[in-house]
């Protein structure tokens, strides 16, 4: 409910920790109501202790906001933006459009279309104005592909993702053996 989300909003803005070290990653969403979906990728940003903010930017309800912070985002030192929003899901695309960074779109899965109109409002971007889009929900993958990203000039956050990925493939061997047993 919304008293629910408010709380969690407050939890995951808090957990950036922004005080500290500049943002380096914005992720952002059409409404509150994105955000069981989209905490996923600030948990992943915390677990590799990557600085974000993260914020609610309405491509329809609040288009200047939009635009301010697509426009700023670069000079504000973020580095990637992880978008998500669902239904007529203009967000990511409209960032992508304002500035040079790469932006990760997260297609929020919606109750009438199951978040299929998300995930093609998403993807379907014309020629010249790229948005990697992850699967519908997985909010988990953008925030490692962001992580992938930011990876490619920093070995010390290479090397987390290797162990991310050992850990990974080790869970999976061994439920593999438990099940063999
Ligand atoms: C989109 O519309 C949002 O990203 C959200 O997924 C969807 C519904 O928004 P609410 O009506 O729940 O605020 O802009």
């Amino acid at each position: 409910d919304g008293k629910r989300v408010a709380q969690l909003l407050e939890a995951l803005e808090g957990s950036s920790d922004p005080a500290a070290r500049s943002p380096i990653v914005g992720v952002i969403m059409g409404s509150d109501s994105d955000l069981p979906t989209m905490r996923a990728a600030a948990e992943v940003l915390t677990e590799f202790d990557v600085p974000f903010e993260l914020t609610i930017v309405s491509a329809h309800r609040t288009p200047q906001r939009l635009y301010e912070y697509a426009a700023s985002a670069e000079d504000r030192g973020i580095r990637t933006i992880i978008a998500g929003a669902g239904g007529a899901a203009h967000l990511p695309g409209m960032v992508a459009a304002i500035t040079p960074l790469p932006v990760i779109g997260v297609p929020v899965k919606t109750s009438t279309l199951s978040g299929n109109d998300s995930l093609l409002s998403i993807v379907q971007m014309p020629r010249g104005v790229p948005v990697a889009t992850v699967a519908i929900g997985n909010a988990a993958n953008a925030g490692l592909l962001a992580v992938r990203m930011l990876g490619m000039a920093d070995v010390q956050l290479r090397q987390k993702m290797q162990d991310f990925m050992r850990r990974q493939e080790t869970e999976v061997l061994q439920k593999a053996t438990k099940l063999e047993q």
